[in-house]
């Protein structure tokens, strides 16, 4: 079922699982994802988190605050971001995921390179984060070939470098449901059970900041889809134009209000930076709200 279907309630229930390679995640308590950009040029944190030794301190860390998920990132998904070749990004991220791996904890590796998908995964990597949503058929067969890796799905129109000029819909909701349910259809098509995905509405990529608006307004409608839905709203450009343009790093409050409102549209799982402040405000909200777990 599409988003305009105008569905049930039975049919907007948060899905109980996400397998993610060593990890069944239960998603009835929403679930933090901290971010560990081991870039020169991330939007937010280019260049904090590069050295391999830094980078496995700000995984530790993230675990300590509180953080469910670990993803790691060697590419930068920014517009204008330089291309980074396959053996510079993995040359960047293995050895964090290494790192990572030993700590107990669920890895994703946020990357569209089937090559270093093969070899993150290889080295007990456990879930492939791709803003792509797999389009390359070599990642495809990367993730289909493993039993049980969790992969994140997310909606972007083009490339980083042209989806602003891509950001044109009648009803973006609908639009994100349509896209999102063709894909992770093309994934189960491939032989991915379809426990092993999350979807993610792209917050950001390829959309105005009316478009943002109202998908995340809106979000709840893509529970219809049946997958876990995964969503990165922190410190984005969206939260810079709403707080009259407050830089990055200064949206720390802006973020924490926008996780609390997908969280209450059906997210189970926030990509975030700033996981202590994340993990504070969700202990609060679930604190006043005993409906939701
Ligand atoms: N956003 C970014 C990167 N990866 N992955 C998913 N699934 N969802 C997102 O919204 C998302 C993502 C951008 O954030 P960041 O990693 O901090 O920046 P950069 O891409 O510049 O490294």
């Amino acid at each position: 079922m599409v988003a305009n279907d105008s569905p049930g309630a039975s049919d907007l229930a948060t899905p109980r699982h996400w397998q993610t390679g060593r990890f069944r995640l239960g998603m009835s308590r929403p679930q933090v994802m901290g971010i560990v950009n081991v870039t020169p040029d991330s939007f937010s944190d280019g260049g904090l988190w590069r050295d391999t030794g830094v980078a496995l301190q700000r995984c530790e860390a993230l675990l300590k605050q509180g953080a469910d998920i670990l993803d790691i990132g060697g590419e930068s998904t920014r517009p204008g971001a330089p291309a980074v070749p396959v053996d510079e990004e993995m040359r960047r991220v293995l050895p964090v995921v290494r790192g990572a791996v030993s700590l107990g904890v669920p890895v994703s590796v946020d990357t569209s390179k089937p090559e270093v998908m093969r070899a993150v995964l290889d080295a007990g990597a456990d879930i492939v984060n791709d803003v792509r949503a797999l389009r390359d058929p070599q990642a495809l067969a990367v993730v289909a070939a493993h039993a049980s890796a969790g992969v994140c799905l997310m909606h972007m129109p083009g490339e980083p470098a042209t989806m602003q000029s891509l950001a044109i819909y009648d009803d973006v909701t609908r639009e994100v449901a349509q896209a999102l349910g063709a894909m992770a259809g093309r994934l189960r098509s491939a032989g991915i059970a379809a426990e092993r995905i999350a979807l993610d509405p792209g917050y950001g990529f390829g959309k105005t900041l009316e478009h943002n608006c109202q998908l995340l307004r809106e979000q709840r409608q893509l529970l219809a889809l049946g997958h876990p839905l995964l969503v990165g709203l922190s410190r984005k450009s969206m939260l810079g134009a709403l707080t009259g343009g407050r830089p990055a790093t200064e949206r720390g409050a802006a973020s924490i209000a926008a996780a609390l409102a997908a969280v209450e549209a059906g997210a189970s799982v926030l990509r975030v930076h700033d996981v202590q402040a994340t993990v504070d405000a969700l202990a609060v909200w679930r604190a006043v709200r005993p409906t939701v777990s």
